[in-house]
């Protein structure tokens, strides 16, 4: 019975996304989408489960919000995986979460390759664990021809790291002569921040129920549009995604023609 009512479900949401795919693309889409995917932790100890079980479930659920957003056509996909900030928690669960990029790609690279997903990653490298870096980096290597979406993830990230290793680089690039101190405009010092490739997200979806932004991408989020959900990350689902953009759609749509703030990249 409950596996009945499971598969009904099922067909009956894949029927509606594809239709709701279709009017979503005939309006302006959000071209980099940020999301904060929070309530792993929270999610297990729903089920009783410890912490890392969460955290698997939510890697699962990174996949097929990858494959509609490459489907959607949007540019850029950045994924909150670890902060500057998760160190401090239990060494067992910070090992699980270093194994959690083996994980992923071990089953999904092929198709990341083939769909013509470019991996990317932001934040500092030199902390991670070598087995974490030498995966991340092989999905690098193995996507950077491809031009379809940009899958980036920010792993050992923090907002004011960032912003303080900007003005770290600057001082060091005015001091060698590379910059001049008195030129320093916005547009400059973007170009000193690690999604310096990328224009600035659009949309910041964070699940869970949590207000906040958590250290995420401070300098850049400045114009961008929050949606804030109270589903847990590992039951964020492809409706999910459509209903946060279709937020944004009717957002952008109310202000029409006010939309020039920020910088465009
Ligand atoms: C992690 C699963 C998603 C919810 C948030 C925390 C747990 C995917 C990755 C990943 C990172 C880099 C990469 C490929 C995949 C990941 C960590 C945690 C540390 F190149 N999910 N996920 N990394 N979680």
């Amino acid at each position: 019975m409950l596996k009945k009512l499971k598969l009904r479900k099922t067909s009956k949401g894949t029927q509606n996304i594809e239709a709701r795919i279709e009017n979503i693309k005939k309006h302006e889409l959000p071209k980099h989408i940020a999301i904060i995917m929070d309530g792993n932790g929270r999610w297990a100890s729903k089920r009783a489960m410890p912490r890392i079980a969460g955290h698997h479930e939510g890697t699962k659920r990174v996949k097929p919000i990858t494959r509609l957003a490459n489907k959607l056509g949007i540019e850029v996909l950045t994924l909150y995986a670890f902060s500057t900030e998760n160190w401090i928690r239990p060494k067992m669960e910070v090992d699980y979460l270093m194994k959690l990029p083996q994980e992923f790609f071990g089953t999904f690279l092929p198709e990341l390759v083939e769909e013509n997903v470019r991996v990317q990653m932001m934040g500092h490298k030199e902390r991670l664990p070598e087995h974490t870096l030498n995966v991340v980096q092989n999905a690098i290597d193995d996507t950077r021809n491809n031009t379809g979406l940009v899958l980036n993830f920010a792993l050992n990230y923090g907002g004011r790291d960032e912003i303080l290793n900007a003005v770290q680089n600057i001082l060091h690039d005015a001091d060698s002569g590379i910059i001049d101190k008195e030129s320093i405009t916005e547009e400059k010092f973007t170009n000193y921040l690690m999604s310096n490739k990328y224009k600035d997200p659009d949309l910041l979806i964070r699940t869970s129920g949590e207000i906040r932004l958590s250290n995420f991408m401070l300098w850049q989020l400045a114009y961008t549009e929050f949606v804030f959900t109270d589903v847990l990350w590992p039951d964020f689902s492809e409706d999910d995604l459509l209903n946060a953009i279709e937020e944004y759609q009717r957002r952008s749509r109310r202000y029409g023609g006010l939309q020039s703030e920020g910088n465009q990249k």
